[in-house]
């Protein structure tokens, strides 16, 4: 049985090999992405189990995805294959500082076809967390209704829900839905894991306690905004702080890190690790993948995450 369950949208990525426009890169290095399938990986190699749900195409996109998600050891019990529609893709630019440019080939996808009655077949009685994004929230009408449908199902169990607000603009028809809908899902989840900037966005307010208050208020137990290199700042009804984030000489491709982070600090909480050392592992988790063009690929196994906190460095 899963202890955790998502549900999302899987994609193909080309990662770019140089930088340039697409006309002027003529080589891209195939990989796969999708926050929600991110953030299943990290957590099933640090050695829990998570049932991931989607629609796949069958098309040589999503017969690749399936492989990759059984080899994985992901929960494949709620995946859906969808003879109509088409999985998802994207191209990935690279930038040589911030965050790289993208480009979606999504619209009408399989994913998007996720619905209210796909998630009536999850049994949330014995799962612990549902884990959930603003971009599965995006996607579609349908995919978000499902999200909405999927937090009260776990709510009723007793199931911890935490929201990664994941903004990704392009989804969106005005900047007033994505503010009012994720504010919407944010405050009836337990958790909420914005960036600062995402914070900024949805709240209009500026500093990270303000941003933490906004939420808690309105019933959310457990703020922790990303501060990106300097770690993050979390808050509570009874505490607050910050959780230094690690050195990291060389970045990559930041696409991927909030994932990471998340996926950290939902298996630090599930082995019942105090909140900042969950958070100091999600920091953790967010500073190995950056080091890497990939959104998933060099997420550690737990023996890996436990020698990179022996060896690195605080900023
Ligand atoms: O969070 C990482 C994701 O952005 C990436 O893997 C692709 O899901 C994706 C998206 O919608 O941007």
């Amino acid at each position: 049985m899963s202890e955790v369950i998502t549900l999302g949208e899987p994609l193909i990525v080309y990662v770019a090999e140089k930088t340039g426009t697409f006309s002027e890169v003529e080589t891209y290095t195939r990989g796969l992405a999708g926050a929600e399938l991110n953030f299943s990986v990290g957590v099933t190699r640090l050695g829990h189990k998570i049932s991931y749900m989607t629609r796949l195409g069958q098309d040589v996109y999503g017969k690749y995805i399936m492989e990759f998600i059984q080899k994985e050891g992901i929960n494949s019990e709620h995946i859906i294959w969808d003879k109509q529609h088409l999985t998802g893709s994207y191209l990935k630019f690279k930038a040589l500082k911030g965050d790289p440019a993208i480009a979606y080939f999504r619209k009408g996808s399989a994913a998007s076809y996720l619905c209210r009655d796909d998630v009536e077949q999850i049994n949330f009685s014995k799962v612990k967390m549902l884990h959930i994004t603003g971009i599965s929230a995006g996607i579609s009408k349908s995919c978000c209704d499902a999200c909405k449908y999927a937090i009260k199902k776990a709510k009723e169990k007793g199931v911890f829900v935490s929201f990664d607000t994941n903004i990704r603009k392009a989804l969106w028809d005005s900047e007033e839905q994505l503010r009012n809908t994720l504010n919407e899902i944010a405050e009836s989840c337990d958790m909420i894991l914005p960036g600062i900037e995402e914070g900024r966005f949805l709240t209009r307010l500026n500093n990270p306690e303000e941003i933490a208050d906004f939420y808690i208020k309105k019933g959310v137990k457990v703020v922790i905004i990303k501060l990106g290199e300097d770690g993050a700042y979390y808050k509570t009804g009874q505490k607050q702080g910050i959780v230094a984030g690690f050195k990291v000489d060389h970045v990559v491709d930041t696409v991927g890190a909030g994932d990471a982070f998340a996926a950290g600090i939902v298996s630090g909480l599930l082995e019942g690790l105090p909140l900042e050392k969950a958070i100091e592992r999600g920091n953790a988790m967010g500073a190995i993948i950056i080091t890497s063009k990939g959104d998933n690929d060099i997420l550690p196994t737990k023996q890996q995450l436990e020698d990179f906190l022996k060896t690195k460095e605080c900023n």
